[in-house]
């Protein structure tokens, strides 16, 4: 099986022809970057598609978490969970910002409103939290402690896109959210992001840093960045946005076919997010229990590896624990126990639509034969 591998996840490829046909308007235009029509284009389908007043594209997600701490005017410290991609801590230490890790609620994995409220100084600017795999924060919270400490407050939505709570669009929550569309996401151009913002000033501000700063051809307001789409990422975003209704039927599927399979096994608990809403199906994780399972999740992960399955144990290690960042005084593992409980516990399986049900069901004899407790068996056999 090894020469047949399962990566946890596969892009969507959409056909080439059509590819091809934004290609050909592109060349005959002559135009390959620098808000062409493939980007004007996919701007507005996108801030149609998230249910976003203002809505503006970026080359990736990280380079967008740093225009939104730019545009934001933070300053000082920024709480942020450490239970993340290190690209979200990454931009906070680009943008000469501190961050103070506080710990995530142990049932959604996301920050937690009153470990995040204890962490606030006076020289607390704003909170960064995760929507984790696509599942809402406690928003309400945030807002509250956000409008009451006078803080900012901008999300990470890379792994949200689409997402609502209820009609309301993940997007409208927060001063700024920033999306991921890196070729491992649902919706994906490549390499690319985007971010909605609360305000039409905020997005003029965005759009202002993503293109250096630059006004007019002789005047730079602010010393921006390049964080522009280039056209060829966008004409890929127009192409897989076209079949992203497609795609989210498969996952849907797949998710379904897995949960059959694995939600009776004693020690394993299948990661759902919260009713009442679109969902995220940007991962399909699972939480081991080891004293239940009867092994553990890095074990599992290395057994999966041997039979050609590459599981991805996102997010291990925390980022506080990384270098450079395993120094600063909110990096105390006493101060972050449910993340680290939940580091050691979850991973994320091979999941996206052109998975076949001989996939999922190769996934999951491997994770079944494993279980010490499986339902056949006696409880602590
Ligand atoms: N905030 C959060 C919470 C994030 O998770 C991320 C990124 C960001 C911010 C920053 O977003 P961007 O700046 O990237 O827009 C991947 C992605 O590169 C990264 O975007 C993502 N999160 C992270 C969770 O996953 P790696 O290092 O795990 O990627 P890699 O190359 O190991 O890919 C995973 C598997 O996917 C591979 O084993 C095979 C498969 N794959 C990957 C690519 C790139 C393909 O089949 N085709 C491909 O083209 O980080």
């Amino acid at each position: 099986m090894k020469n047949n591998p399962l990566y946890v996840t596969r892009p969507f490829c959409a056909p080439p022809e059509e590819f091809a046909e934004e290609y050909r308007r592109m060349s005959e235009a002559a135009r390959f970057t620098n808000h062409g029509n493939c980007h004007e284009r996919l701007e507005r389908e996108l801030a149609g598609y998230l249910g976003v007043p203002y809505f503006s594209l970026v080359n990736n997600a990280t380079t967008g978490l740093m225009i939104a701490c730019k545009a934001l005017n933070l300053r000082g410290e920024v709480i942020v969970s450490p239970f993340t991609f290190p690209a979200t801590v990454n931009a906070l230490t680009w943008c000469g910002l501190t961050p103070v890790f506080a710990d995530i609620a142990e049932k959604s994995f996301n920050l937690d409103p009153r470990r995040a409220e204890e962490a606030v100084t006076t020289r607390t600017s704003a909170i960064l939290p995760v929507h984790l795999y696509g599942n809402v924060c406690d928003t309400r919270a945030f807002d509250e402690i956000a409008r009451r400490r006078k803080l900012r407050l901008l999300y990470d939505a890379a792994h949200a896109f689409g997402v609502t709570r209820g009609d309301l669009p993940v997007g409208r929550y927060g001063d700024i959210s920033v999306f991921s569309f890196h070729a491992t996401k649902l919706f994906h151009t490549g390499e690319g992001g985007g971010l909605s913002c609360r305000t039409a000033d905020l997005k003029n501000q965005v759009d202002l840093l993503r293109n250096f700063g630059i006004r007019d051809t002789e005047c730079v307001l602010t010393a921006g960045i390049n964080g522009k789409m280039s056209e060829l990422h966008a004409a890929l975003g127009l192409v897989n946005l076209r079949h992203i209704a497609a795609e989210r039927n498969e996952r849907a599927r797949v998710r379904r076919l897995y949960e059959e399979q694995l939600e009776s096994l004693r020690g394993l608990t299948v990661i759902k997010p919260p009713s009442g809403g679109r969902e995220a199906l940007q991962y399909f994780v699972v939480q081991i229990d080891a004293a239940y399972f009867g092994m553990s999740r890095d074990s599992l992960c290395a057994l999966l590896e041997t039979n050609g399955v590459y599981a991805r144990k996102y997010f291990y290690p925390l980022c506080s624990e990384q270098a450079p960042y395993r120094n600063l005084a909110s990096a105390a593992p006493e101060n972050l126990s449910a993340a680290i409980t939940a580091a050691k516990q979850l991973l994320c399986l091979p999941f996206y639509g052109a998975m076949t049900s001989t996939d999922v069901d190769r996934v999951c004899g491997i994770i079944s034969k494993s279980c010490r407790s499986r339902p056949e068996m006696p409880a602590h056999a």
